[in-house]
């Protein structure tokens, strides 16, 4: 079917939004119709080549929508469903099987291989030629998705889709990390690294749990107004902050969330540790190198890796949306909302600071 969608051609270069042809659902595949879709640090990336994957490609992947179309072979699915779309995995290795699905086995090329796992393409330019999909087994930058059943979250219906989208990346990463992996509780003094949108949902998520202490870092003035505004109680501004000194002055941290990637942050992060302190990795940047201080580290501190809140999407979602109409998840404080067209704007908001969390809109 023909269809609209921002497609990456050039390593950092603009979006060009294009006639696509999608191919008809497989029996295991589920045709989405898109209605709104989060844009998440990881697509830019990947336009940036930073993660080198072959150009051209539709991006996108925090994607909502309705089911359409549901094959054969995929139950518990049928057209009309609200669903949001997440990252992809087997369910059958040992991590999937364990609770752990955000470390599958197969998920680089179930999410980055831009085919289905058979090799085939599933979006053709009008020219003919291949184009990328099937990222995250959905390419959201577009007007419809093929998916399937294990990453189309079905969610509750009264709740307004074009905000759900970044649950499926962003907000479960942030959240996901706080409730899953640090938990924090009244006597946890937690700092997260950087308030962009995974870094907004771990606080707002700390907030959630009761963190005694929430201190906000990043260097954009407006983000740490609204990081306050969510909960945080304190906040440092590394533009004209000291951050170690503030960090110290603040008595150190217990759990750390450093979404930024960046090396001297995350140098400082651990260094502000305390005794069996945390610090969760959660971004990446140019620069991969990190140096680290490791006697102090030998106090029972952990610093680790974590991908996608090492949560498990079909428990996650629909508790963020239960908190979202509670009022414990604010995340309606975070998006922006653009069209397809407007792209590229709604990249260049993002890097100034202006948006926290972009959302395209199919409709407009
Ligand atoms: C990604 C982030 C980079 C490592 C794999 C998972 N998640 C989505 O943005
Ligand atoms: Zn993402």
């Amino acid at each position: 079917m023909k269809i609209k969608a921002a497609v990456a051609r050039e390593a950092g270069g603009q979006f060009s939004v294009e006639g696509i042809d999608l191919a008809d659902p497989n029996d295991d595949e589920l045709l989405v119709q898109i209605v709104a879709t989060g844009i998440c640090h990881t697509d830019l990336s990947i336009v940036d080549q930073i993660m080198p994957l072959p150009l051209p490609f539709v991006l996108g992947h925090e994607g909502a929508g309705v089911v359409e179309k549901v094959g054969a072979n995929v139950s518990g699915y049928e057209p009309g469903d609200h669903v949001v779309l997440t990252f992809n995995t087997c369910g059958a290795c040992a991590p999937c099987s364990d609770s752990h699905p955000a470390y599958c086995e197969q998920y680089m090329p179930l999410n980055f291989m831009g085919r289905r796992l058979d090799g085939s393409p599933t979006l053709h330019a009008e020219s003919g030629e291949a184009i990328g999909g099937g990222f995250f087994s959905q390419s959201s930058f577009a007007t419809y998705s093929l998916a399937q059943a294990r990453n189309a979250i079905k969610i509750r219906k009264d709740v307004p889709l074009e905000l759900m989208g970044p649950l499926g990346c962003g907000y479960l990463t942030g959240a996901g990390t706080v409730m899953n992996v640090l938990r924090p509780g009244p006597d946890t003094t937690l700092a997260v690294f950087g308030a962009g949108a995974v870094g907004m949902a771990a606080l707002m998520a700390a907030k959630a749990m009761n963190a005694g202490k929430i201190i906000a870092v990043d260097r954009v003035e407006s983000r740490l107004a609204l990081a306050r505004e969510l909960g945080a109680s304190d906040s440092i501004n590394t533009a004209d902050q000291d951050l170690a000194g503030e960090l110290a002055e603040l008595g150190g941290i217990d759990q750390g969330v450093d979404t930024s990637g960046v090396p001297a942050l995350i140098s400082t992060a651990a260094d502000a540790l305390k005794t069996r302190g945390t610090l969760t990795l959660l971004g990446a940047s140019k620069e991969p190198q990190v140096t680290l201080n490791v006697l102090p580290l030998i106090s029972g501190k952990v610093i680790r890796g974590v991908v996608n809140g090492d949560c498990d999407p079909v428990a996650i979602i629909p508790q963020l949306i239960e908190m979202y109409l509670d009022g414990s998840f604010p995340m309606d404080k975070l998006a922006g909302f653009y069209s397809l067209e407007q792209i590229n704007e709604a990249v260049a908001d993002t890097h100034s600071g202006k948006t926290i969390k972009p959302i395209l809109k199919m409709d407009e």
